[in-house]
């Protein structure tokens, strides 16, 4: 009989938090909500090629880890992974422009939403194939550990990926190396269509850590300041060189499985109520202002700042250029 994953839970007083990383935390949640938003409005008014997968109701995941990254720290992202690279520090009207499929986005506007990168910072890429992040985290965290450099991988992947081949392949690996790679699970419960239970051997996906002989953690996913703080304990673990960790984050997938996904699958009721009441921006908002540490006027300043650079990233999608179709194979090969 297996040992069960540690459920994490927070233990520093909100009080006690530095008040500029509490704004930063806040910024980088609510810079994911409203770029989505508006990535959202635009897909649906036609202005977007190709797939979009919104992050909403998640942004408590990628803003929590990040918060403990260095810029020169690797991550690994999925098919929705604007929350991610927004987390890392990416440039929100790059971001938006590769979205919009214009010539000033990150691949030039022929990647789109599943496939933006920023090497400057260490953003190795979203990636539309499902579970296909882990083998390329672990490499980058071979190399990291054969080169010395101190950086640590970062892979977020779904419930559904988690029962990919690759998955116990990269953890296998990554344990029996001891490689610094924090595998962070991202249960919101669906896989397109499918309820994860109904498809997945272990109620918990961190109790997986047992077969590698790794920790394996549990936190509430909505609750941005619980992720931050285990993240900050797996990430001191994994730098300090004792190999990999499984951090299972419980959420919910609160938007379609993609824009436009008419969601036949479950109730608008059942959804309603996850948003309403396990919000993690509501959520997040009650904590600080009941704790005294922030003020309402600090919020607002903080979202219409936000709104701002975000309305800056949708002029600066629109305005830029298409490109040009001569250069369809420019960048294709190397
Ligand atoms: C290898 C592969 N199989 C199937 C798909 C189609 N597909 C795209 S997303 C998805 C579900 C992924 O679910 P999960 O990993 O739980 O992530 P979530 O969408 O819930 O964030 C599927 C089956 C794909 N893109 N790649």
């Amino acid at each position: 009989m297996c040992a069960k994953a540690i459920l994490k839970e927070p233990t520093i007083p909100v009080k006690d938090y530095d008040r500029d990383l509490l704004i930063e935390l806040y910024r980088k949640m609510v810079s994911i909500r409203l770029f989505e938003q508006k990535v959202e409005h635009h897909f649906l008014a036609g202005d977007i090629p190709g797939f979009v997968h919104l992050y909403i109701g998640e942004e408590g995941i990628g803003t929590g880890v990040m918060a403990n990254l260095t810029k020169e720290d690797y991550i690994e992202s999925t098919h929705r992974g604007h929350g991610h690279t927004i987390a890392k520090g990416a440039d929100l009207n790059r971001m938006m422009a590769e979205i919009f499929g214009k010539k000033t986005g990150y691949c030039k506007g022929k990647g789109g939403s599943m496939h933006i990168a920023d090497f400057s910072v260490g953003m190795l890429g979203a990636n539309g194939i499902v579970g296909g992040g882990y083998t390329l985290a672990v490499g980058a965290a071979l190399a990291s550990k054969l080169r010395e450099d101190g950086r640590i991988s970062v892979v977020f992947f779904g419930d559904g990926a988690s029962n990919r081949g690759t998955f116990h392949e990269a953890l296998n690996m990554a344990a029996a190396w001891k490689l610094p790679v924090l595998f962070v699970c991202e249960n919101n419960e669906w896989a397109s269509t499918t309820p994860y239970l109904t498809t997945t051997s272990v109620a918990d996906i961190a109790d997986r850590a047992q077969g590698y002989g790794i920790p394996g953690y549990m936190v509430d996913g909505n609750d941005v300041l619980s992720v931050y703080e285990t993240s900050k304990e797996v990430v001191d673990y994994i730098r300090s060189g004792n190999g990999p960790v499984l951090l299972e984050c419980k959420t919910y997938r609160i938007k379609g499985h993609f824009v436009g996904d008419p969601e036949k699958y479950r109730t608008k009721e059942e959804v309603q109520e996850v948003f309403d009441n396990n919000n993690p921006i509501n959520r997040f908002e009650e904590k600080v202002l009941e704790a005294g540490v922030l003020s309402r006027e600090d919020l607002d300043a903080v979202y219409v700042e936000v709104e701002t650079a975000i309305e800056e990233a949708v002029r600066y999608a629109l305005e830029s250029p298409e490109p040009d179709p001569s250069e369809l194979f420019d960048d294709l090969y190397v």
